[in-house]
């Protein structure tokens, strides 16, 4: 293995700061990895679950007060706050070292520090990002392992002088009290301490491949984003590829694993999952952009995931997979709300206590099993619809560029925006429900831009100005839409079926690309025509789809004023292009009160 001076010095001294017994360097082999889960199994951070059912596959629990991000334990530790901006918490360098230097202290006395060398992206390529994590938790590695590319390559790809994002890990004592979660963009280094929750302790994915790679992405010329990849086949053979943002729990895996509905079979479609969370995106010699997912497993939504919703998802967790704050059975199984089949007769909920199915709580409410951010991590490699492109260095040539989000009204099921400047927009003012992948208030609604708001690395009104610019570096843009596949009626439920049914919209929004597809101009895009679905082999309701489809101006100029009320937090750091985008969707709406509905 050559030898990085700067690697080994920087480990040494973290070693000297954490004080572990010993430090054990990740190789990445087979070998290993049966190590490693042996270790877990006895010490009880991992159980062993049915060989038979669920081959090679464990189960963990973390702190029941760890189980999601925590955002307001997030920073942002660049050098001013200006440059964090006000929709991230921001700490000075100084601070940050000071403040988290006194949890690490000593932290991993009695065990040992494990150096995780990882690639975000394909081994070798100019595109990918080398990044090495140590850390004190054996839960980590295996996750590690199975969600990036590890070990003895990455090591000897990095060479004896390449660069490499510094990611030190540490459960310290998992109280919130004494948990940061930090990054110091400049100094291309991560420190995360107090978690052993996925987003918070897993620093590949959105530590590195969001708030420190959109930092560099702003630098390099390129775009690191919270989104899925996925292709849709047509029968010809002919496939095009499509990004999609929808916040935390909206829906990317689901969406990225779509298998085609009954109706829509006989046109032979067949989809390919690139990612399911992160995608990397440049501009390509033919003047496209390109899509790369630098992730090489999904961390996956447990609850809800069933083989009528997601039947790839379930095939791919099968096997090799490790399920965290899920039921475990009592017959070593694991289960979920809305999973797959009845629930074993009893078990261990997310908490650690006993449960049985049924259970109700001193009010009579129903205790859930499975924490609703309960997730499963998995290999890319094991889903049916794992796309041939994966590994591609390069990535796949992207048509359409997707946002998306959860709003029970207001966003029709779908809308092509006019232009870049306009899909940016569209984007920047996404809101969402929000769901249990972080803490706070589950169904509050908040302004989420692109789905980016709890990973951009710097201030969000930058990160529009630099969407702008992209388009103007893009010669041939993909076309932006918005969809919703949430939008509810007067009683509450869902207006759209959702999940394979998506497809339908896809297809719209392909042929859109393509400069067909049906539709009618309305104040905020190119809405389709009530024909404009093929909607073979789907019951709606009657008028649902005209519901779905309806733009309420009067709603939408409320909107507007909102979007405002959000903007304002950036004072003189908004683009001109933005508020002209804002006061273009303003005169639309005035210029045609009470139609468009
Ligand atoms: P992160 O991994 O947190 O970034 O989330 P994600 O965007 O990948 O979310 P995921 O696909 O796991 O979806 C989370 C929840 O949305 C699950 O409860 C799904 O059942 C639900 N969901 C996904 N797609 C649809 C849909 O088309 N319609 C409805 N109604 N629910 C959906
Ligand atoms: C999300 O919350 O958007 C996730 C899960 O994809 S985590 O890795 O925890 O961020
Ligand atoms: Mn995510």
């Amino acid at each position: 293995m050559p030898d990085n001076l700067k690697l080994n010095e920087w480990v040494a001294e973290m070693a000297a700061l954490c004080a572990p017994d010993r430090v054990v360097w990740l190789d990445g082999s087979e070998e290993e990895k049966r190590r490693l889960e042996g270790a877990a199994v006895a010490s009880g951070e991992l159980t062993a679950l049915d060989p038979a059912r669920f081959p090679g596959c464990f189960y963990h629990r973390t702190d029941p007060r760890d189980v999601a991000r925590t955002e307001h334990l997030t920073f942002i530790c660049s050098r001013t706050q200006a440059e964090a901006g006000p929709t991230n918490n921001w700490l000075s360098p100084e601070d940050g070292y000071r403040r988290a230097s006194e949890i690490f202290k000593g932290s991993m006395k009695g065990r040992a520090m494990y150096a995780i060398p990882f690639s975000m992206g394909p081994v070798g390529s100019p595109f990918s990002k080398i990044g090495v994590q140590l850390t004190d938790s054996i839960y980590v590695c295996l996750n590690m392992r199975i969600m990036t590319r590890i070990g003895d390559p990455v090591r000897a790809a990095l060479g004896p002088d390449g660069d490499f994002t510094k990611c030190l890990h540490g459960k310290a004592d998992l109280s919130p009290e004494r948990r940061l979660i930090l990054h110091f963009p400049e100094d291309n280094a991560i420190w995360s301490v107090g978690s052993g929750y996925g987003g918070n302790a897993l620093l590949g994915k959105k530590c590195l491949s969001l708030r420190i790679a959109s930092w560099q992405a702003r630098r390099e010329g390129w775009l690191a984003e919270h989104m899925l990849i996925l292709g849709i086949e047509d029968p010809a053979g002919k496939v095009e590829y499509v990004t999609a943002a929808f916040p935390s729990a909206c829906g990317k895996t689901n969406l990225a694993m779509l298998i085609p509905p009954d109706g829509l079979k006989r046109k032979g479609y067949k989809v390919w999952t690139v990612g399911d969370d992160i995608a990397w995106l440049r501009v390509g010699s033919d003047g496209r952009l390109w899509a790369v997912n630098p992730e090489a497993g999904f961390f996956g939504v447990a609850p809800g995931t069933n083989s009528r919703s997601n039947p790839n998802a379930l095939a791919t967790a099968r096997r090799n997979t490790i399920f965290t704050n899920v039921l475990l059975g009592d017959d070593k199984t694991v289960w979920w709300e809305d999973g797959e089949g009845a629930p074993p007769a009893s078990g261990t909920d997310w908490q650690g206590r006993p449960w049985k199915p049924g259970m109700k709580d001193a009010d009579g409410r129903r205790v859930v099993g499975a924490h609703p951010n309960s997730r499963f991590t998995a290999p890319l490699a094991q889903c049916p619809s794992a796309s041939p492109r994966c590994d591609d260095p390069q990535g796949v040539p992207i048509s359409a560029v997707i946002f998306g989000s959860r709003r029970a009204r207001l966003a029709p099921l779908v809308y092509q925006t006019f232009d870049w400047d306009h899909g940016v927009y569209a984007g920047a003012t996404v809101a969402s429900e929000r769901m249990a992948a972080a803490d706070g208030k589950v169904g509050e609604v908040r302004r989420d831009p692109m789905a980016m708001l709890p990973f951009c690395g710097y201030n969000m009104a930058d990160y529009f100005t630099y969407w702008l610019q992209m388009g103007r570096r893009i010669p041939s843009p993909p076309k932006i839409f918005h969809v919703n596949w949430f939008r509810r009626d007067e009683q509450g439920r869902f207006l759209w079926p959702g999940y394979g049914e998506n497809l339908r919209v896809l297809e719209w929004v392909l042929a859109r690309c393509r400069g067909a597809g049906k539709a009618r101009q309305t104040p905020i895009g190119w809405v389709p025509t009530a024909d404009a679905l093929d909607l073979t082999g789907l019951e709606l309701p009657a008028g649902a789809m005209d519901k779905l489809l309806a733009v309420d101006v009067e709603a939408w100029k409320a909107e507007v004023e909102d979007h405002g009320r959000f903007f304002s937090r950036f004072e003189g750091r908004l683009s001109p292009d933005i508020k002209r985008q804002q006061a273009l969707l303003a005169e639309r709406l005035a210029a045609c009160v009470g139609v468009g509905k």
